[in-house]
């Protein structure tokens, strides 16, 4: 006996013909979940499983299986929408990155992370602007200034404080961090952290390219994800 097997929910369309305009795409940023599911009834014949047909009846191919299609779940996948930013739409992007000559044997490690893996993701040289500064104290500022300028896509500040170098490491450090953050949040632009705050400086060599990779790197690719955010999803 056939068995009508209905698969009728759950299937997503190839990006091809799916109706979401191209650049708000989710595949483009990784993410699935709204492309319209597709109704595709497809039949088919008992006898083309390989099972003995005692054993189908057993294991309930004998009779037809309709699948109900899960209307929460089409709902759900319907109407929600996942803003990502893409790794992968970072070309023609424009990037600043503020950095701090303070501890310099540390920023220029974190620079370099930077500026290869930005080349790496099909940023261009010409798109990218370093400016220094003395420390990290002044990170903030220079940060917000550039954003507001309304050149870049997203800024990222560079510096490494360092514990044992300074009895007004949590001054330094937190002015930083809260430097960075205003400098966003005034601007519009994102301002990406990739300041190290340190006990020591072997620490800081581990985090600037040594055993725990390079954070100027790992900076750089928020700085492209929240970039590409803002340029692809958030344009109100
Ligand atoms: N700046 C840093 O970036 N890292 C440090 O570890 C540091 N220490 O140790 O003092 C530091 N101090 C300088 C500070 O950022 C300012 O440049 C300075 O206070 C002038 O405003």
């Amino acid at each position: 006996m056939a068995a009508g097997v209905s698969f009728g929910d759950c299937y997503l369309l190839p990006r091809s013909s799916c109706p979401i305009p191209t650049n708000r795409h989710p595949s483009i940023s990784f993410s699935y979940f709204t492309c319209k599911p597709k109704k595709i009834p497809t039949k088919i014949d008992a006898t083309s499983l390989s099972l003995p047909s005692s054993q189908q009846a057993q294991q309930g191919f004998g009779f037809s299986i309709e699948r109900k299609p899960n209307k929460d779940l089409n709902a759900q996948m319907s109407a929600v929408r996942h803003l990502t930013g893409s790794l992968m739409a970072a070309e023609g992007l424009h990037f600043a990155i503020v950095v701090a000559r303070f501890n310099e044997i540390i920023t220029k490690q974190l620079l370099d992370g930077a500026v290869d893996t930005f080349k790496k993701y099909s940023v261009k040289e010409e798109d990218i602007d370093v400016v220094w500064v003395p420390g990290s104290f002044e990170i903030g500022v220079v940060a917000e200034k550039l954003g507001k300028s309304r050149k870049y896509q997203a800024i990222l500040c560079i510096g490494a404080v360092i514990r044992g170098d300074t009895s007004h490491y949590d001054a330094v450090a937190n002015s930083a961090a809260s430097g960075v953050l205003s400098a966003g949040l005034n601007s519009g632009v994102p301002c990406i952290f990739g300041v190290l705050t340190c006990d020591d400086m072997e620490q800081a060599l581990n985090r600037a390219g040594g055993k725990a990779g390079n954070k100027g790197a790992e900076a750089a690719l928020t700085a492209i994800e929240m970039a590409s955010l803002f340029e692809h999803h958030l344009k109100f």
